[in-house]
């Protein structure tokens, strides 16, 4: 029995990161945030406030575009912040959609991100503008604590809760669980609202929980944690490459509970073989009613084991690779007092979204509208931003729901007003998904340049381009409708989950980028480095051959990822540990 690396009676011990000397010190998340935001003299907050900030859901950011010509100028970098507001499963109403479109037009740059997890995020906020944005957030009864940061993130599941009774019962465990796990701090709604109580806001605990964090402790977990359900066949929300994956079972109809995988993740570091990406490991079964205990046993035991000492081992996957996941196992049994049942049969057979119209048990319609790499804004040639909000405006009681391939689905809609979202996507030219290629229908990119401060070379806008040339590629070889899972990032923590690509793209270098082949075509199996730091032309080049073969040579029904394994273009990844092999 490994000891525990959490000791609380002790002060945190020298060697472990700097960052648990802030959470420790920072008084329930407080630091000195507050100070910082009101001091007019710089456009950033202290850097290790910088840390706590994102317990918050902001991260400190600064136009990398703009860095050398303000550093020719004597001027400090152009900061600004990233808002990330959670939705757990997803779901919000068209009320609040407009609360988040105003804001992104008033307080931040005009666009909004819908991320890999389902939420919403605001970018180039500058400092005096955070605390109104914050305001804003809270006000739309939403909220941004725990979207980032040393805690369990926003819960992801299927947004469409009208697809069938299981999907609801999915989805309000999902909310369920997310609920069980938002940290209790009191910190968050003081900052922000001055400890100001909004009726109908989640989780608004300072009356009843004050800064007690029984489930968190005043040091918070090692790292970020991840949990994500789905309903087969349909892995729209990558379980695997989550912390926590949970895989619904259904009997005649009825939710009866969830297999349970453990540690997942796609977060590595270029050229430290150490770090990889693993796909969780299923382990059991849950009932339902005991999923939210399950849940928080799984994260306690990575809050009390998980490596504090370095950051780049402190996920729960390395946790597990360490200890074993029969210790995990055992510890789930010794702290809810039963242990998990026999894994239960499932398949998936894909993990995208299904495009276009479908009516829900309710007898009203919902719609799923690509929206490439998840950026809603108004362009020259396209009003996405404008079409949203008017549809929003004038649709009554439908909703908005936010899905894990950041597309965008404007659900409960009556049959009156399908009509008239119909007409307005027309006018605005907005195709619900027909005509896009199987690759474009298929895509991620994470955000990259400019804002994030890890990225190494374009993605969100570079993506778009490279699918436009791969596309012509597959037009002349007769591939254009075939669905083939494409994935872009800047950089190799994986935001855009590129490891679970049946084509995968991770930045290395301005305009260059590995490649990686072989992912599953359901999420079901990582990807393999083919070839490593290429430019355009070379992706082009090695990807020709590959996809002319695929078109003459695939067996019936074989999808991508499976076909340049078999052809031995790539060696299939079996877990975690032989991603590098
Ligand atoms: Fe991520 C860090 C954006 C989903 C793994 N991620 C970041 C930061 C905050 C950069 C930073 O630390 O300074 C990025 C902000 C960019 C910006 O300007 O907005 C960022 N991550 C995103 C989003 C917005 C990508 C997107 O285009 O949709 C996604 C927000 C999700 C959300 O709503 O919560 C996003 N990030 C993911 C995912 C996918 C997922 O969760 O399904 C992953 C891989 C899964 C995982 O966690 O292993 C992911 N992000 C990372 C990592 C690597 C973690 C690791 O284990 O090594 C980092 C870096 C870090 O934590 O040190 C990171
Ligand atoms: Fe930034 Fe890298 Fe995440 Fe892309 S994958 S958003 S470049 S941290």
């Amino acid at each position: 029995m490994p000891d525990k690396i959490l000791d609380l009676s002790k002060p945190v011990p020298e060697d472990h990161e700097h960052v648990e000397h802030i959470k420790e010190a920072s008084d329930y998340l407080r630091g000195t945030i507050v100070e910082g935001l009101n001091d007019p003299i710089t456009g950033a907050i202290a850097s290790d406030d910088t840390q706590l900030t994102k317990f918050h859901g902001s991260y400190m950011q600064d136009d990398r575009e703009l860095r050398n010509e303000r550093r020719h100028s004597k001027l400090e970098p152009a900061y600004s912040f990233m808002i990330r507001v959670r939705v757990p499963g997803g779901i919000c109403s068209a009320e609040q959609y407009l609360d988040m479109d105003r804001i992104a037009n008033t307080l931040a740059n005009k666009t909004l991100k819908l991320t890999t997890r389902q939420a919403f995020q605001f970018h180039g906020v500058v400092k005096r503008n955070l605390k109104p944005l914050m305001q804003g957030i809270i006000r739309a009864k939403m909220d941004s604590i725990a979207a980032c940061g040393d805690v369990n993130r926003n819960v992801m599941c299927n947004p469409n809760p009208y697809q069938s009774e299981v999907h609801q019962e999915v989805y309000d465990a999902c909310c369920a669980i997310s609920d069980h796990l938002t940290p209790n701090t009191s910190a968050y709604y003081e900052i922000w609202m001055d400890g100001e109580k909004v009726e109908g806001t989640p989780k608004f605990r300072t009356e009843t929980g004050g800064d007690d964090e029984p489930i968190y402790t005043r040091r918070y977990l090692p790292r970020k944690f991840k949990i994500a359900v789905a309903i087969p066949p349909n892995n729209d929300v990558d379980i695997f490459a989550n912390d926590i994956g949970l895989i619904a079972i259904e009997k005649d109809g009825n939710l009866e509970g969830f297999n349970v995988a453990v540690g997942g993740g796609m977060g590595m570091t270029h050229g430290m073989p150490e770090t990889y990406p693993r796909l969780a490991s299923v382990i059991g079964f849950a009932s339902t009613d005991r999923i939210v205990e399950v849940c928080e046993a799984i994260m306690t035991i990575q809050r009390d084991y998980g490596c504090r000492t370095n950051r780049k081992h402190a996920r729960f996957k390395y946790t597990i690779d360490d200890y074993g996941l029969e210790f995990i196992k055992d510890e789930i049994a010794s702290r809810t007092g039963t242990a998990l049942d026999e894994t239960r049969d499932y398949s998936f057979d894909n993990n995208g979204d299904q495009y276009g119209w479908l009516k829900g048990t309710n007898g009203k319609w919902n719609l799923t509208l690509f929206i490439e790499g998840g950026r809603v804004k108004d362009t020259k040639s396209l009003k996405l931003m404008t079409a949203l909000r008017e549809i929003a405006e004038e649709c009554g009681e439908c909703d908005f729901r936010l899905t894990g391939n950041q597309n965008l689905m404007i659900g409960n809609i009556s049959e009156a007003d399908k009509e008239n979202i119909e007409a307005k996507l027309k006018a605005y030219k907005i195709g619900e998904y027909g005509g896009l290629s199987g690759l474009r229908r298929n895509s991620i990119a994470c955000v990259a340049l400019p804002t994030c401060g890890l990225a190494m070379a374009e993605s969100e806008r570079y993506l778009p381009t490279l699918i436009t040339k791969i596309e012509d590629i597959c037009e002349t070889v007769g591939l254009r409708d075939d669905d083939i899972v494409i994935r872009m990032t800047g950089c190799p923590n994986g935001c855009g989950r590129p490891y679970l690509g049946e084509i995968g793209f991770v930045g290395k270098a301005p305009g260059k980028y590995n490649l990686y082949l072989g992912a599953g075509f359901a999420g079901e199996r990582l990807n393999k480095l083919y070839r490593e730091n290429i430019n355009e032309t070379q992706i082009l080049d090695e990807l020709k051959p590959i996809l002319e073969s695929y078109a003459k040579e695939r067996e019936e029904g074989e999808r991508f990822g499976d076909f340049t394994i078999r052809q031995g273009y790539v060696k299939a990844t079996v877990e975690g540990k032989d991603f590098h092999a």
